[in-house]
């Protein structure tokens, strides 16, 4: 098979007996991947063929079926099965087995990792809208227009149907080559799917993490990730969307007359390798003719492309005419951190927008607004009568480090020296993050923070109840110059205000993953940067996130930045250009949408 050699000769032999965890009795799930569908394989007699292949390895009393928890049959040949070590390496030496490796665990790619790690209970995202002006190539709205259907897949969460993007008012019937289907599970049955909604997928997580695992018993989305990608890929104009008031407009997909297809390989915890696997297979079977997928592996991981799921996947869904477009990842900006960057691959970076949310800082005497931003939703008086103080100054005097107290880490302030006061705080990568230090100092009794940080600035982090804004460095001093010349410095901070036609934009976020690639160094990765900051789409209205001071009801769209955002944009033009082009191959879209972006990036604020 043409396809199958040329993966061999790209690829030296696989390192995953290096990241497989030491197996035992066999508790490990591996992932067993043997190339291309062999020609004349009917998916049972590739099903057999797996049974038998396990069966020669196993130790006795242990039976194939019930060892392999998964099977791929349509878009690529390979099995996942609970195996030992001893069982997987003899696996790895039979013909026709290209690798064998450990099933790996991914994350979406919405946010920052410390904030993952330093919060799992909060969610953090930043903030606000997609604008026509900078999305690549906006689909017709008029889902009755004349273009030819294109159905847009997603590995994801799961989505929300309820959602307004998805209603399917005005669509014609779902498309004959449509093979997918919509599978019942908690909270979802097949009504919840639609001509818009075409089709929805899970794979149980219990099967291959064990049933302590929650969650993954359903298409529906539980994070609010999946439903915020499809809506930003192929959403409906949604008119009157807003976040609570903020970034007020309408809200619309990539290509809002594509269909969605949504396959459910993610949960809060993660997105398992053989799950993200059977994705791709189902969706090349079902008929999707675009992938957008906003997860992957960690940079430091680094699996060659034969034990990479998303590389494996995406490699035999590319040969079968899918086009895939991938997120670069979060973990710049750093060189050699981009991920998923096969060269098969369409792979996006994340930018701003021209639309900023700005909070400013009123300083005391006659200095003029300091400009800041950040999404908060309390009430400060407009007058600058708040006493301003800088960390190090409020320092606990027990505290050696004034360098700790500066950038306000927790445990290092007096609160008797912040109480009724607004703090400003140097704020560095690495630092506890922003929103637990606003909680520290929200519970101290501070009545507002100023946080320093050049990088991160241009990501409005929401802080709901507690007045914050983000300042540069430039910004800062003079700030630092007002509070060195007054006797009893006084600021306030003004509330979030949506700006448009914010210069200069777009910039590539700080967040987004650089390139070279660790794997490809001879391939330039990431192909190409698309709107991540701040975006507005739909979310879960079920969100366990507080509710901002007078608000009865959860917001049905949130604004969120990440890579994650940025590729779903990239997939909704990549259905328009097949949309208008329907025999032209990946190859060929990849290349319209490389070619014909504009150059005006810039590189930093
Ligand atoms: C799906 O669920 C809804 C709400 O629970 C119910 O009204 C509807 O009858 C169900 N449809 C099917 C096909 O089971
Ligand atoms: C998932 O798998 C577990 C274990 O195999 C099973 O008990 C459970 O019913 C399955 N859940 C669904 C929704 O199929
Ligand atoms: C503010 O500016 C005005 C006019 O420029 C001046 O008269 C006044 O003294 C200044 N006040 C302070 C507190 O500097
Ligand atoms: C932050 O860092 C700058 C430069 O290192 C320093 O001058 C300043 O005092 C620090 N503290 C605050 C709160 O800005
Ligand atoms: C997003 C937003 O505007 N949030 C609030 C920030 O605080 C001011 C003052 O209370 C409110 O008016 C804003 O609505």
């Amino acid at each position: 098979m043409a396809t199958w050699l040329l993966l061999c000769c790209l690829i030296a032999s696989s390192l995953a007996a290096a990241a497989a965890a030491a197996g035992d009795g066999g508790n490990q799930v591996y992932i067993v991947y043997m190339g291309a569908v062999p020609q004349r394989a009917s998916p049972n007699l590739l099903q057999e063929s797996h049974l038998r292949l396990v069966s020669t390895v196993l130790k006795r009393g242990r039976r194939a079926g019930s060892v392999v928890v998964r099977q791929y049959k349509h878009g690529f040949s390979g099995f996942a099965a609970r195996l030992s070590e001893v069982e997987a390496a003899a696996l790895r030496r039979k013909p026709g087995v290209v690798s064998v490796f450990a099933d790996p665990v991914y994350h979406l790619h919405t946010t920052r990792s410390w904030d993952f790690l330093q919060q799992a209970a909060v969610k953090i995202d930043a903030a606000a809208r997609r604008r026509g002006a900078h999305k690549p190539a906006a689909a017709a709205a008029d889902p009755s227009s004349s273009s030819p259907d294109t159905i847009i897949g997603l590995l994801d969460s799961g989505i929300w149907p309820e959602s307004p993007s998805f209603n399917d008012a005005g669509f014609g019937p779902v498309p004959g080559r449509w093979k997918g289907v919509c599978m019942a599970g908690d909270d979802f049955n097949s009504s919840n799917c639609n001509r818009k909604l075409i089709g929805a997928r899970y794979y149980n997580e219990s099967d291959v993490r064990g049933p302590s695992q929650s969650g993954g018993g359903s298409p529906r989305d539980d994070v609010g990730h999946g439903t915020h990608t499809s809506s930003t890929a192929a959403g409906n104009a949604v008119a009157g969307a807003s976040y609570y008031g903020l970034a007020a407009g309408t809200a619309k997909g990539g290509s809002a007359s594509s269909r969605v297809a949504m396959y459910r390989v993610c949960s809060e915890e993660g997105c398992s390798g053989s799950a993200i696997l059977a994705g791709f297979d189902d969706a090349v079977a079902d008929g999707v003719d675009v992938l957008s997928v906003s997860l992957g592996a960690s940079p430091y991981f680094r699996p060659d492309f034969t034990s990479d799921p998303i590389a494996i996947g995406s490699f035999h869904a590319v040969a079968k005419g899918v086009t895939v477009v991938c997120s670069a990842g979060n973990s710049g900006p750093a060189a050699a951190t981009v991920v998923n960057a096969a060269p098969w691959i369409l792979t996006v970076a994340a930018t701003t927008i021209d639309r900023d949310f700005e909070s400013d800082v009123v300083l005391g005497g006659n200095s003029s607004a300091v400009r800041g931003g950040a999404i908060n939703f309390s009430n400060l008086d407009k007058s600058p009568k708040y006493p301003l103080i800088d960390g190090a100054a409020a320092k606990e005097s027990s505290v050696s480090d004034a360098e700790s107290a500066s950038h306000c880490e927790p445990g290092t302030l007096d609160s008797g020296k912040v109480q009724g006061k607004i703090v400003l705080c140097n704020h560095s990568e690495g630092d506890t993050s922003k929103v637990v230090k606003a909680d520290e100092l929200q519970s101290a009794g501070a009545v507002g923070a100023i946080f320093v940080n050049d990088a991160e600035r241009s990501v409005a982090t929401t802080y709901l109840d507690f007045p914050v804004t983000e300042v540069t460095s430039a910004a800062a001093a003079a700030i630092h110059k007002y509070i060195a010349s007054a006797s009893q410095p006084v600021a306030t901070i003004t509330p979030t205000a949506t700006v448009t036609e914010y210069k200069p934009a777009p910039v590539v976020a700080y967040f987004s993953s650089r390139g070279p690639s660790a794997q490809t160094g001879n391939v330039l990765k990431p192909d190409v940067a698309a709107p991540g900051v701040n975006i507005l789409a739909s979310w879960i209205p079920t969100s366990s996130s507080s509710l901002p001071a007078g608000q009865k009801a959860a917001s049905q769209f949130k604004l969120v930045s990440g890579t994650s955002m940025a590729c779903p944009h990239v997939a909704g033009a990549a259905a328009t250009v097949k949309a208008w082009n329907p025999t032209w191959s990946p190859a060929a879209i990849r290349s319209a949408i490389m070619t014909t972006g504009n150059n005006n990036l810039h590189l930093r604020t």
